[in-house]
């Protein structure tokens, strides 16, 4: 997974290398001094219009890894920023300085802001509420079974909400989960009003003393008015602590204007990327981190209850970068 970045990346560091190697060289019985001025006047060949070529390449490289073309465009101006701004240091090695320019622009967008879930549970007041949105068949209700499991085995005392009254199957489904994993479920018939199915797990939740609330909701996608329109209705009347967005780390452009549409309707606490076990080029990451200007907590790496991955930038960008 993630591997598609560095091959590109290599081409970048080889198209300035070239760049460099063009420069005028320093004569043979040179004194330290004039080579330290040379190196300098290779620096000087890193100008704007040197680099766009080579810019262009990398940009070319991360809209292949399925950064959104606005997220790449942003990126590569931070890139020609970071660059810019490097001219006047020594140089030791290009590829280096290409790949610190990078390494801090995609640090930048992956840890806008920290959430860490798991600290938040801890600290918050009981019952957290945790209201899960996206399209469908990208994975909330596994990705809701998962945190289950992780909560559970944390000790923490779990509900969870059936807020998926419309897609038949979808209540039966969650209640497998529920079962397997020994967690409370609360819900109403299919066809209800979901706000009203999470109002009483929350009630459930403040009852009975359990810690958090996992509230499932219908797919919809971005461009369904009236979906919309309810999921901001849940929004209203649960005033859910964090909403998280779910979507699939193999997802393309189309992602970031799902992020965005949902995050407009309720602001999002933060994403869950499925699916980064299948062929994923990392790409939607960086577009939904970019675009939401909010975390991205855990990858989902399988269909078990244990296939869920803290995500830690770092190591996402070393992943990308290979480092
Ligand atoms: N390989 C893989 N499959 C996943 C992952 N998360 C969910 N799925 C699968 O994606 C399909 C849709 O998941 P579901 O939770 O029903 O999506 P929902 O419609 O958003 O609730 C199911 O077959 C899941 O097993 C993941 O991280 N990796
Ligand atoms: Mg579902």
């Amino acid at each position: 997974m993630f591997d598609k970045l560095r091959v590109k990346l290599n081409e970048f560091r080889k198209a300035i290398d070239d760049k460099l190697k063009a420069a005028p060289q320093p004569a043979e019985k040179a004194g330290i001094l004039d080579k330290a001025v040379a190196i300098t006047k290779g620096e000087v060949i890193l100008t704007e219009k040197d680099l766009e070529g080579p810019l262009w390449e990398l940009e070319m490289a991360l809209l292949e890894s399925d950064v959104a073309l606005p997220v790449a465009e942003s990126i590569i101006d931070s890139v020609k920023k970071g660059l810019s701004g490097q001219r006047k240091r020594l140089l030791s090695s290009t590829g280096d300085l290409v790949e610190d320019a990078l390494r801090d622009s995609l640090l930048g967008i992956l840890s806008a802001h920290t959430l860490d879930f798991e600290e938040y549970v801890k600290a918050h007041e009981k019952p957290v509420t945790v209201v899960f949105t996206g399209v469908n068949g990208t994975g909330k209700t596994t990705t809701i079974a998962k945190l289950a499991e992780l909560l559970k085995e944390k000790g923490y005392g779990v509900v969870i909400a059936a807020g998926d009254t419309f897609r038949a199957g979808a209540i039966e489904q969650l209640e497998k989960h529920a079962d397997r994993l020994g967690v409370k479920l609360i819900k109403h018939q299919q066809g209800s009003d979901p706000a009203a199915v999470i109002y009483d797990a929350v009630a459930y939740a403040r009852s009975n003393r359990k810690d958090v609330v996992l509230a499932d909701t219908a797919g919809r996608l971005h461009t369904n008015v009236n979906l919309m329109e309810q999921l901001k209705k849940i929004s209203r009347v649960i005033k859910p602590d964090l909403v998280i967005f779910v979507d699939e780390a193999i997802a393309g452009n189309d992602a970031v204007e799902r992020a965005r549409l949902f995050n407009d309707a309720v602001p999002i606490s933060g994403s869950i990327l499925t699916k980064a076990d299948a062929d994923s080029k990392g790409g939607a990451a960086i577009s939904i981190a970019h675009i939401t200007g909010k975390p991205i907590l855990y990858l989902g790496i399988g269909q078990g209850y244990k296939d869920l991955k803290k995500f830690d930038p770092e190591w996402f960008v070393d992943r990308l970068l290979e480092r």
